[in-house]
């Protein structure tokens, strides 16, 4: 169902902001798995986390679901009684494939918990009283100073016990780190099969529309927005993902 990723594998005259299109969407799963370290083993854990913290009868919501990888994870792990899946993300070619792969995952499976996706912009979005709230790879897209507003309205919607799991790109203070880890994620897709070519307009296209922030950043707004604990459960080179608990 996905092609490979080839969207930068030729010179370009000039290197576009990267926007989630239809060409996107079409190599997004190839593209994500080549890019990101980890990526497979995040999104299985995430049905993991959230099969432990899903409440009865309450929401999960996938914010900047993509093509849904980390819905359908959860919805083979949820196991509690009355559950549903909000899977949430603005651009239409994005959402429109991800329709396309959870009507398969219901063709083949009889018993999943309902998901349902939803055309918004997060900053917009009301949510609704939750248990598990998801945003996999999507705050380092939201502008840096809507980030705190987002989060404590993710904080104010999660249901005592709740939580919510928050994967990023990782920016790090100290130079000989940052410049280490981003080396050796320029090896890891090079390994991965894409070109210095591809890597560096790639890099071109993202830079002023992904901001990574540092750890200590993340930790600390998560503070700000009200969560009572935060902790990294898996970091691979640059990129990792944290568990924030409301209470
Ligand atoms: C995964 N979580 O595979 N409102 C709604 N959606 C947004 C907004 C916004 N303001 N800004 C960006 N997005 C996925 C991967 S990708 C990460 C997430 C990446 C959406 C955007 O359209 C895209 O689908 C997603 O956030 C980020 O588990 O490509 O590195």
């Amino acid at each position: 169902m996905s092609d490979i990723d080839q969207l930068f594998s030729r010179p370009l005259a000039k290197v576009s902001d990267f926007v989630f299109d239809q060409d996107v969407a079409r190599v997004f799963p190839d593209m994500i798995k080549r890019s990101v370290p980890g990526y497979p083993t995040i999104i299985e854990s995430i049905g993991l986390i959230a099969g432990q913290h899903a409440q009865a009868n309450s929401l999960i919501y996938d914010l900047g679901c993509s093509l849904g990888a980390a819905t359908q994870s959860m919805r083979r792990h949820v196991q509690v009684e009355g559950c549903r899946i909000i899977a949430v993300d603005n651009a239409a070619a994005m959402l429109e494939r991800c329709n396309e792969y959870l009507q398969a995952q219901d063709a083949m499976v009889e018993t999943l918990l309902p998901a349902e996706t939803l055309q918004a912009d997060l900053l917009d979005l009301t949510l609704a009283p939750c248990s598990v709230v998801v945003l996999n790879f999507t705050l380092q897209f939201i502008p840096p100073g809507a980030r705190l507003t987002l989060l404590t309205k993710i904080r104010e919607a999660l249901l005592p016990g709740g939580i919510l799991i928050l994967s990023e790109k990782l920016q790090f203070a100290d130079p000989t780190t940052q410049d280490n880890l981003e080396r050796l994620h320029y090896a890891f897709k090079r390994a991965n099969g894409y070109s210095d070519l591809e890597i560096a307009q790639k890099r071109s296209a993202i830079e002023h529309v992904m901001l990574p922030d540092t750890l200590e950043c993340h930790q600390q707004r998560l503070q700000e927005a009200g969560f009572a604990h935060s902790h990294v459960w898996f970091q691979c080179l640059n990129f990792c993902s944290m568990v924030a608990c409301r209470d």
